[in-house]
Order: structure tokens, then C-alpha cells, then sequence
């Protein structure tokens, strides 16, 4: 088996936290979402959230799917788990 226990445990608790993030779903997370989520935990201006949202969005889509958000998790590690 080459799957890390560890890390699997770390992506079911990211996911966890992209769950909670992702209000309708839909498997993305939109900037309304991000917004919502990161306004609910503290103050974030808009810009703040647009500058987030554009950071973790890697394709430019609008939306950050799961993979962009395991991406940002994984090199932001803490503060993804610290949000959740
Ligand atoms: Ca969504
Ligand atoms: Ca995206």
C-alpha cells in the first residue's frame, strides 16, 4: 500500500473542513461561500476574501474545486485545520 495514513487522515479532515465551506454542495466553493465561511470566523474585508479566493483558485475559474483547496491546505497546513 503506498497510501499514508497520515495524509489520508489529514484529507478526510480537510475535507471535513471543505464541506463546511461548500454551503449548497456542490463539490466548489465559491467566493459567496468563502465569503460567508470567513466572515462567520472573523473580519475579512472583501478584498481580503477576492485576494484568498484568487490564491487558492488555481485554474481561474471562480470557483475553488476540492484539489485546489487540498493543494492550498497542504502548503498552508495549519491554518486550513486552525480555519476549520
Ligand atoms: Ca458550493
Ligand atoms: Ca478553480
Amino acid at each position: 500500500m503506498s497510501t499514508d495514513p497520515v495524509e489520508t487522515e489529514k484529507s478526510a479532515e480537510y475535507e471535513q473542513i471543505f464541506k463546511r465551506f461548500d454551503a449548497n454542495n456542490d463539490g466548489k466553493i465559491s467566493l459567496s461561500e468563502l465569503s460567508k465561511a470567513l466572515k462567520a470566523l472573523g473580519s475579512f474585508s472583501d478584498d481580503e476574501v477576492q485576494a484568498m479566493l484568487s490564491d487558492i483558485d488555481s485554474n481561474k475559474d471562480g470557483d475553488i474545486d476540492f484539489m485546489e483547496f487540498l493543494k492550498f491546505a497542504e502548503k498552508n497546513d495549519g491554518l486550513a485545520t486552525g480555519l476549520g
